[in-house]
């Protein structure tokens, strides 16, 4: 009989086995999950391995384990921990299978089991490695499952274990993300990016069909913009294909549900390119908006301009690029940069029944809708020799003595010297 027919029907018998062994040693922990969403957990595990075992190989594992690993490591779920939960399943399957194979069948099965375990647990201990690397800390989120298979045990801890940087909250099908580093003005590095988009796997996860993104009640800056003291001085593109902000614009663009920017108070930079990604914008009188790489010599991106052209008249973005002054928020009205300016007193009520209505609609057409319009509006070929030429004089920009100038003099709180070197 075939390792994976075995496996396939041993199913529920390896999972009750794990659970108990898991529920065993989870007793002391006061955050543990309740035995269903452990079984479900487990139910992922085991499917995963079942996967590798039938294609006989390892490499399917792999994703869905760093995806695992990250909402983990966001909760403060503890490596050990999670890699426990890859030796009790192992453990279980091998009583199964070597009860029910012969001599030679059990060493493959040995060989598929350890050979799909090892990838996952590779692939988990990779992940926190990584995350650790990039400045973030254990705990920044609560996890909560990703869909092709995030730990959903994780989603019934309490949002306690957010990150203070990012807060979500669920409203009827409304998913609320609410960015809240007032210290850093909102600022946003690694651990901001990493906490809203973890949110949005996690609200995902949850099925909500718009999501909110709003800063925390009582500021009055909505989001500094990229967090200065994370670009690079020089050497390197400061807004990379695998910069925080980027990833996080990507994360909002391709989210399968409408997300609309809540705006109390004041966006800068990069602020301004999350807020353009998101599908709507709503304001109070509060708000304004500033797009400031001038100030600080910086050469913005290709991608972050096409953001711009996707969404303002040209002549509007070259004097917000070109001066670098705020734009208020009834001027913002007036070039459509914002759907609907209402009261500061209204604005969270107004947000949430926007958010509510579209809730209501077919996610599927809405999901797809957004997919092309994202596809359509991004769409823009550009020869290669004018890419290269393009890239090169960023180069000299972010290469130059006033690119340094400009992130020293926002250090030093001073006003920049530009000299065109
Ligand atoms: N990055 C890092 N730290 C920042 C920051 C930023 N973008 N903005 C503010 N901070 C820090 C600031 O250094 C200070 O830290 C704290 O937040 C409060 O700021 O307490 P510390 O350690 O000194 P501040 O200036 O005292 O607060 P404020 O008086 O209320 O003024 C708020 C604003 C937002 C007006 C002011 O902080 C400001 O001008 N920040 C910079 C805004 C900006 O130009 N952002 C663009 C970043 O560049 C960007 O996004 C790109 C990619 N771009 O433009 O191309």
């Amino acid at each position: 009989m075939e390792v994976s027919a075995v496996l396939a029907g041993a199913e529920d018998g390896v999972v009750d086995e794990a659970v108990a062994v898991l529920a065993l040693r989870d007793q002391t922990d006061h955050h543990s999950p309740t035995a269903q969403e452990r079984r479900r957990d487990m139910r992922q595990l085991f499917n995963l391995v079942l996967r590798c075992v039938r294609e006989d190989r390892a490499e399917s594992i792999i994703t869905p384990s760093e995806r695992i690993a990250a909402h983990c490591f966001a909760a403060g779920v503890d490596l050990t921990q999670l890699q426990g939960s890859f030796d009790v399943l192992a453990e279980a399957l091998w009583l199964h299978l070597a009860g029910a194979l012969a001599d030679e069948k059990r060493i493959e099965a040995l060989r598929l089991v350890n050979a799909a375990v090892g990838a996952g647990k590779d692939a988990q201990a990779r992940t926190y490695v990584a995350l650790a690397a990039r400045g973030s800390r254990p705990g920044g989120q609560p996890a909560v499952p990703a869909e092709d298979g995030g730990p959903a045990s994780a989603a019934a801890r309490p949002d306690s274990v957010a990150a203070a940087a990012v807060r979500t909250e669920v409203v009827g099908r409304v998913g609320v993300i609410t960015l809240d580093a007032p210290h850093l003005r909102n600022a946003i590095g690694a651990r901001l990016a990493g906490g809203v988009i973890a949110a949005l796997e996690s609200l995902r996860a949850r099925d909500v069909r718009a999501i909110v993104l709003r800063a925390a009640e009582g500021m009055d800056v909505w989001s500094a913009g990229h967090d200065i003291n994370e670009l690079p001085r020089g050497q390197r593109d400061p807004l990379g294909y695998d910069d925080p902000l980027e990833e996080l614009l990507r994360a909002v663009r391709v989210f399968p549900a409408p997300v609309i920017a809540m705006i109390h108070g004041t966006v800068w930079g990069g602020a301004l390119d999350l807020v353009l990604s998101c599908d709507l914008v709503v304001a109070d009188e509060t708000a304004s908006f500033a797009i400031t790489p001038a100030n600080l010599g910086l050469p913005y991106n290709v991608t972050g301009l096409l953001h711009f052209l996707g969404r303002l008249p040209v002549n509007l973005i070259k004097e917000m690029f070109f001066t670098a002054a705020p734009l208020d928020a009834r001027k913002a009205r007036d070039w459509l940069l914002v759907n609907h300016l209402v009261a500061p007193d209204q604005l969270e009520s107004f947000t949430l029944e926007l958010a509510a209505t579209m809730a209501t609609k077919s996610p599927l057409a809405i999901a797809v809708i957004k997919e092309q319009l994202r596809v359509l509006s991004d769409y823009q070929p550009v020869a290669a020799q004018v890419y290269e030429r393009v890239q090169g004089m960023r180069r000299q920009a972010y290469d130059s003595a006033d690119y340094l100038e400009g992130l020293n003099a926002f250090t030093e709180r001073r006003q920049p010297i530009f000299r065109g070197t």
